[in-house]
């Protein structure tokens, strides 16, 4: 590969000032932050895009085998400093910036987050499309380009309002459409059989068409040539208005079906972790699912006049169920328009579609009403009920008709087709998201799957695109790790193991402390600023940031705030170390119980700040709103990281492996990615607490009684009666205390909060203690970053590289 062309300062400069000219028409005197920043973002997608068309030749005249990486969601925070740091252009394009009469900082801030997902399945997406594109893999990201993505989050009375994410206006400067490349979905309508001198065929009638339209984002490698894209399809109507009703003056009648093509990439779905079967989302799925393999059998058969091979030059690799119609639709591309028979197209179909499991929690499972399909899909339904069909005799044969087997095993069953089970039938690969979770899917979820296939079941622990939550977020961090001789860890993340020559080296150590206690000043300032909040930076930062979810138990953490206020009322000298409680976190607009936790955190958060008892010991914040741009300054900032789910629930966790990276150290449970975390810090550098995977399905089968601990632990019990009394601001938490004690509908205290109650407050304990050893703490710390580089996304790509796709990375 050739060597890297740079630019300078002064070249740059020149590039912004033309495209001001050329695009908005202004000089730069006349420019405002919004220009100076489309204008920016199109000097860099320049440059990408010299380097995407070489990529694209490259790929092709060497035929090269590729990954499609199908999402529905793609959370890419913003763009223009991370393709700054990936071009290595960040330091001539800074002061390209302020010499232009602009603050650099206050432009990359200007740009809107490209919100598109929800939390970890979207963000470790777009790792995965860094890292493809670092190490060099010929890959290409699918997803929807929604107008709205991830609403935004306001906090008003204590409570969640969601505001929508109009996010295009500022973020189509990194979009290219390409309207030449457009696809066509359809909808409903009928299926007959024809026969004829040729044979047997399909005839679909009377269906809708919508029409994809790719908006294309190009990826840019860190210090490589190669590029990836990812592409983004923006649903359209084919036909404005509808001419015939519009001449019969229906006008309305007439715009009604644009406007219906027109809502499938309205929207991002704001439900994490909970499945909904609506006709909507169905749609959306489809209609990405069917864009995506016709636009790669398009280019597949222009370059190969043949798909016989297709599935030694791709493989497609599905972020959870979201996308498996992926398979039927593939499925009938190969039966109806290339003629294949079912044999040779199931061969292909298996030998190229892989699942990734995100999520064990029942209620995530996606299970489509049959109904549904067969009127909106009904191609795709009769595909389905073939696979169905063969499936289970298979299944029926291969455990002599025990039907305890097969049944949980169908595809087809009780009128909902099961997309998990269609995926583990049709994938050559299923792979968790961590060594327990992995564990989890081949012992339960998925067992008697993993009886007949094992070969099919592996794991690939998640990871982190460490340039962008280490390096860019954290320079002052990156600068030790360079200053310690580690420098080779942008390209090598096991270097950061370098660290572990100065865990004792009192000078480095220090450093580390000075380092944390500049970020958590500047994070401290921005907080003022955005909010008027003045956070206490001579306080621990202890920070619980994710999705609201009952098992990621925010509540737990509540709780435990609640008990240490207590103390400090009762005993105003009760020793302990000073916390200041960070808290981040969207409830699911439907999810009442979630956005009730919200509420109850900004109501303890108003009463204990407002407390002179609490003064310089225990405050409590809410940060409004949280999404990457958000996390980027946090994490640098952070000292104490909540990792405390109920052990068994979290697939994985990603913030946990950032937290790390920054040297914030874990309290938490073994569940998902923190047993890793564990197995190579060791006890002394975790703080871990609460019952494990095995033991917690145990007690459930026991039968779990929330009251006893209730009961035998008084510090829990007036916690809980807490929660019954309110905090004084009017808001009355009954519900939430019912729901822990009797349960509300559904099981007591499903997450089991009061069983781990104690002994979360035991690792508090510890945590607080070491916090007093500066020098300990540091050392810890630097522990932590030191052994981080597993979780780097880099090495997770090179094991779905080597374990699932089969393709050479970068050396
Ligand atoms: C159908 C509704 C729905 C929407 C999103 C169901 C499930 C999801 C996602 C799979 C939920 C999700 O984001 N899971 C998270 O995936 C991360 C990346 O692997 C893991 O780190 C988290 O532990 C897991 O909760």
């Amino acid at each position: 590969m050739s060597a890297l062309h740079t630019y300078s300062k002064k070249e740059l400069m020149n590039l912004i000032t033309g495209k001001l000219r050329r695009n908005f028409g202004r000089d730069v005197e006349e420019a405002t932050s919004l220009h100076m920043f489309k204008a920016c973002a199109l000097v860099l997608r320049d440059i990408i895009n010299e380097r995407q068309l070489a990529t694209e030749d490259r790929v092709s005249t060497e035929h090269l085998r590729q990954v499609h990486y199908l999402s529905l969601e793609f959370l890419m925070g913003r763009s223009l400093m991370k393709n700054a740091y990936n071009l290595g252009l960040l330091a001539p394009l800074t002061a390209a910036i302020e010499a232009l009469g602009f603050s650099a900082p206050d432009l990359f801030e200007t740009e809107p987050d490209a919100g598109l997902g929800n939390g970890g399945l979207g963000r470790l997406a777009a790792c995965y499309l860094d890292s493809m594109t670092t190490l060099e893999v010929p890959a290409t990201g699918y997803s929807i380009c929604y107008e709205l993505g991830i609403f935004k989050q306001k906090i008003v009375d204590g409570q969640q309002v969601e505001l929508p994410d109009d996010w295009l206006g500022l973020g189509d400067a990194w979009l290219i459409p390409k309207m030449d490349e457009t696809e066509e979905v359809r909808f409903g309508g009928k299926v007959e059989d024809v026969w004829d001198q040729s044979g047997h065929h399909v005839k679909h009638t009377g269906y809708d068409t919508v029409l994809a339209v790719p908006k294309d984002m190009e990826i840019a490698g860190y210090a490589t040539q190669h590029s990836n894209v990812l592409r983004l399809w923006d649903a359209k109507s084919p036909t404005p208005v509808d001419m015939g009703l519009f001449s019969s003056g229906q006008y309305l009648k007439a715009v009604e079906q644009q406007a219906m093509a027109e809502t499938i990439s309205k929207i991002l779905y704001p439900e994490d972790n909970h499945y909904e079967g609506k006709s909507l989302r169905l749609k959306q799925q489809y209609f990405f699912v069917s864009a995506t393999i016709q636009s790669i059998v398009r280019k597949h058969r222009a370059e190969y006049g043949t798909l016989r091979n297709f599935h030694q030059k791709h493989v497609i690799q599905i972020n959870d169920t979201h996308p498996t119609l992926a398979i039927p639709e593939l499925m009938r591309i190969l039966l109806d328009e290339e003629g294949y028979g079912w044999e040779a197209a199931w061969h292909i179909v298996t030998h190229c579609v892989a699942y990734t499991n995100h999520t064990v929690l029942a209620e995530a499972l996606e299970r489509w009403p049959q109904q549904l399909i067969q009127t909106l899909l009904p191609r795709i339904w009769q595909i389905l009920i073939e696979i169905s069909g063969r499936y289970q005799q298979e299944l029926t044969d291969y455990f002599h008709g025990d039907l305890s087997k097969v049944a949980p095993m169908a595809i087809i069953w009780g009128g909902e087709v099961r997309m998990a089970n269609l995926c583990v039938c049709a994938c050559f690969k299923v792979n968790g998201v961590s060594a327990l979770h992995s564990d989890i899917l081949k012992k339960d979820v998925f067992h008697d799957a993993y009886l007949r296939t094992p070969e099919k079941f592996t794991n690939v622990t998640n990871g982190i695109d460490h340039r962008r939550w280490l390096s860019e977020c954290n320079p002052k961090l990156d600068e030790l790790i360079r200053d310690c001789g580690c420098g080779e860890y942008l390209l090598r993340p096991d270097a950061l193991q370098g660290l572990e020559r100065y865990k004792d080296d009192a000078g480095v150590l220090s450093r580390l402390g000075e380092i944390k206690a500049a970020n958590k000043r500047s994070f401290a300032a921005w907080v003022a600023r955005e909010s008027g909040v003045v956070l206490n930076t001579d306080a621990m930062f202890d920070v619980q940031v994710k999705r609201l979810h009952e098992y990621k138990r925010q509540l737990l953490n509540v709780l435990h705030i609640i008990s240490l206020y207590q103390h400090l009322k009762d005993d105003p000298h009760f020793s302990f170390t000073p916390r200041t409680y960070l808290f981040g976190a969207k409830a699911a607009p439907g999810y009442a119980v979630a956005k009730k936790i919200i509420r109850l955190i900004n109501s303890v958060a108003e009463l204990v700040n407002r407390d002179p008892a609490c003064k310089d010991r225990l405050q409590v914040v809410f940060l409004e709103n949280y999404r990457v741009s958000l996390a980027e300054q946090l994490m640098p900032a952070s000292e104490l990281s909540e990792q405390i789910s109920t052990a068994g629930k979290e697939a994985s966790g990603t913030g946990n492996m950032k937290f790390m990276m920054n040297g914030a150290l874990t309290i938490g449970t073994l569940d998902g990615a923190n047993v890793e975390m564990h197995q190579v810090l060791g006890d002394e550098n975790i703080f871990l607490f609460g019952l494990k995977a095995r033991e917690v399905a145990e007690m459930k089968q026991k039968g779990y009684k929330s009251y006893e601990y209730y009961v035998h632990n008084p510090d829990l019990k007036r916690v809980v009666d807490q929660l019954n009394l309110g905090f004084g601001d009017g808001a009355a938490y009954d519900d939430l205390a019912r729901r822990l004690l009797f349960g509300d509908g559904g099981p007591a205290d499903e997450y089991l909060l009061l069983a781990d109650f104690e002994s979360y407050r035991d690792a508090h304990v510890r945590a607080g203690q070491v916090y007093l050893d500066p020098t300990r703490w540091n050392q810890m710390s630097l522990v932590n970053i030191a052994r981080s580089g597993i979780f780097a996304a880099d090495r997770s790509i090179r094991d779905y590289a080597r374990e699932i796709w089969d393709i050479p990375v970068r050396a």
